[in-house]
């Protein structure tokens, strides 16, 4: 068993014997599962033992390019918190397998990150007698209690939920306006042609709110479609 990827064979004469040596690849770690927004504490990584390993090299990189990744943590088990996160970032992770030979190469990163914590000034406000989940929506708008708290809109009041406002400026720009832009919060509108295109696409960058009134202007270069607006945490 060697430290490489693929099966190798190689030859070994021995006293004018000829001998073929096979050689199994050590192979990578599967199944990396970095937690997506579970908690607010850390994102959890675990992935499949591979018999023989003695350790494992835990690499993050803020990008799924390997190239850019680097050491978090050598570890002997297959589950790890990783704590040194921020609010807001998306984190991509690989596993190493290391052994007697030595050790792996990079297999399949997964994403990972961490969830917004409802403040209890904020749940004090809406939920004087208890707050339910974050999952709950006790008024019914199609929110949940987390979302409700991102947007900045009333958790309890269903005509209360964020909504896209959307008005034609000067020339061919379009506006389009947030009565409450909270601070800590970036906002952002994304476009697609039609309903069927795969991706929506952010247009221009997000804006972080001001805790006031907010219009991203837009311009629409007189092609239709859809427009999303946005808002997600800011990164910390
Ligand atoms: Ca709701
Ligand atoms: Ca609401």
């Amino acid at each position: 068993m060697y430290a490489g990827e693929v099966d190798r064979t190689g030859v070994m004469i021995v006293a004018g014997q000829t001998y073929t040596i096979n050689q199994s690849a050590y192979g990578r770690v599967e199944n990396v599962q970095a937690s997506d927004g579970e908690t607010s504490q850390g994102v959890s990584i675990s992935w499949n033992l591979k018999e023989d390993a003695t350790s494992y090299k835990i690499y993050r990189s803020e990008f799924d390019d390997v190239e850019t990744a680097v050491v978090l943590v050598s570890t002997a088990g297959n589950f790890y918190t990783d704590t040194t996160v921020l609010l807001g970032h998306i984190y991509y992770y690989w596993v190493r397998p290391v052994n007697a030979g030595g050790i792996c190469g990079f297999g399949l990163s997964d994403s990972g990150f961490i969830k917004i914590a409802v403040s209890q000034d904020w749940k004090d406000l809406h939920y004087p007698a208890g707050y339910p989940v974050d999952d709950s929506d006790t008024d019914g708008d199609g929110f949940t209690a987390i979302e409700e708290y991102i947007a900045g809109t009333i958790p309890t009041n269903g005509a209360s939920f964020f909504k896209i406002q959307m008005q034609k400026g000067a020339g061919d720009w379009l506006d389009f306006t947030v009565d409450m832009a909270l601070e800590q919060r970036v906002y952002a509108v994304h476009w697609k042609n039609t309903l069927e295109a795969a991706d929506w696409v952010q247009q221009g960058d997000g804006v972080v709110g001001t805790n006031g009134p907010l219009t991203i202007s837009i311009q629409s270069d007189g092609a239709s479609g859809f427009f999303m607006q946005r808002v997600y945490p800011e990164p910390q």
